[in-house]
């Protein structure tokens, strides 16, 4: 029963988000800290997509963008060229302008829904994604353990920002 519902919730967020990545990986986040269970049943992201069915095979390709994002990645900051967009197919590019190797991961309540990882000093990378109305936030969760053994954690340092969909 408990293997059932997250089934079902997982299908459903990916069937809601149509995520392509651009030249990488496709990765979406499954909400590995969530206990299936009567809650996960009550999650507000899969209320919020009543008709999707959960049978439903994710859609690997969202879509042409409705809106463009270019975000700077650079020792310490995520800076979107803009702060909000309307809901619909939003394409990233992540502009890494900085030294170190930074990433772009689109987080909406805690939950990672899309990245792109690992992007090179100088290096320009992009992802499609859909998403509706909301707060999300930008971010770089990259954490680097130093020689001397001391972390360098990329978001603490400032690596985020919010970014809202309308
Ligand atoms: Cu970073």
């Amino acid at each position: 029963m408990s293997f059932y519902s997250h089934s079902f919730l997982h299908g459903l967020r990916l069937g809601a988000l149509g995520v392509a990545v651009l030249g990488g990986a496709v990765l979406v986040a499954c909400g590995d800290r969530e206990e299936p269970g009567p809650e996960a049943v009550a999650d507000p992201e899969a209320e919020a997509h009543p008709t999707v069915d959960p049978n439903a095979t994710p859609t690997p390709d969202p879509g042409p963008a409705t809106s463009t994002v270019k975000v700077d990645l650079t020792e310490w900051s995520v800076t979107p060229n803009k702060d909000s967009v309307p809901a619909g197919v939003v394409q990233f590019i992540a502009d890494n302008t900085g030294g170190d190797t930074h990433e772009l991961v689109i987080v909406k309540d805690g939950q990672e829904l899309a990245e792109i990882e690992g992007v090179s000093s100088g290096h320009v990378q992009a992802l499609r994604i859909r998403l509706d109305p909301g707060e999300y936030e930008l971010a770089c969760l990259i954490v680097e353990t130093q020689p001397d053994g001391t972390k360098e954690d990329h978001y603490k340092l400032g690596m985020w920002t919010k970014f809202d969909v309308r």
